[in-house]
């Protein structure tokens, strides 16, 4: 693959703490395509709330298709390889595929296929993802849906931070130096994209586990 530069994938249109942004990488009909194909993994995969390591629901709903998902209980967080309800998680969309075979830059194919639904209530709090066992493999990241504020730090959780809001079609790849960078989303702003039939965000992440 390569692009009219010459380069291997393409270029970001900003590059935030080593963090990839491609803004605007999937236009409209690629993310009503996406949506749909994400409206089939939620139907056999429905969406729930972790439990926090501190007994507490999260506010962001969360279900995954691919080989692992992710759970949390009060046991803790990590990989499983089926859905609460007992059935394996359904398999990846190959349009979720596709935006890690163009920008991923990886030789792997990922795991996971995290999805996390946002509320106009939901946040995730600053945290590293840290519970894969190749650090060497990105993380992709897509937003669908209303913007999200986004935050990315450093290695440590109280350093500085930057703040960008994120838009229905952006793409982040966090590899290399920026895979372990604390991050997280500190608010939506709910009816800002038309993209879904209600107030909300749709986060995808595109993991390698193993
Ligand atoms: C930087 N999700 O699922 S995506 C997560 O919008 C997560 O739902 C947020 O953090 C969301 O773990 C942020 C951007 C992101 C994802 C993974 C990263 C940034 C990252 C991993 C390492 C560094
Ligand atoms: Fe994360």
């Amino acid at each position: 693959m390569s692009n009219p530069t010459g380069n291997p994938w393409p270029e970001p249109t900003a590059t935030l703490r080593g963090v990839r942004l491609h803004a605007g990488w999937l236009d409209r009909p690629a993310q009503e395509a996406l949506v749909a194909d994400l409206r089939a993994v939620i139907a056999a995969a429905p969406l729930f709330s972790p439990m926090t390591a501190w007994g507490r629901p999260m506010s962001v709903r969360m279900t995954s298709a691919g080989r692992f998902g992710w759970y949390s209980d009060r046991r803790g967080y990590r990989y499983v390889d089926r859905h609460p309800s007992g059935l394996p998680w359904p398999p990846i969309p190959e349009s979720a595929l596709a935006i890690w075979r163009a920008l991923g830059g990886a030789t792997r194919e990922p795991e996971c296929c995290l999805l996390n639904w946002y509320g106009p209530e939901a946040r995730m709090g600053l945290h590293q993802d840290r519970d894969e066992a190749d650090f060497a493999q990105p993380v992709l990241s897509v937003s669908l849906g209303d913007d999200g504020l986004f935050r990315i730090g450093g290695h440590n959780r109280g350093g500085p931070s930057d703040r960008v809001w994120l838009r229905s079609g952006d793409v982040l790849v966090m590899g290399g130096g920026a895979r372990l960078l604390f991050h997280g989303i500190d608010r939506i702003a709910p009816g800002t994209s038309t993209l879904l039939p209600a107030p909300g965000r749709i986060n995808l992440t595109l993991r390698v586990v193993t």
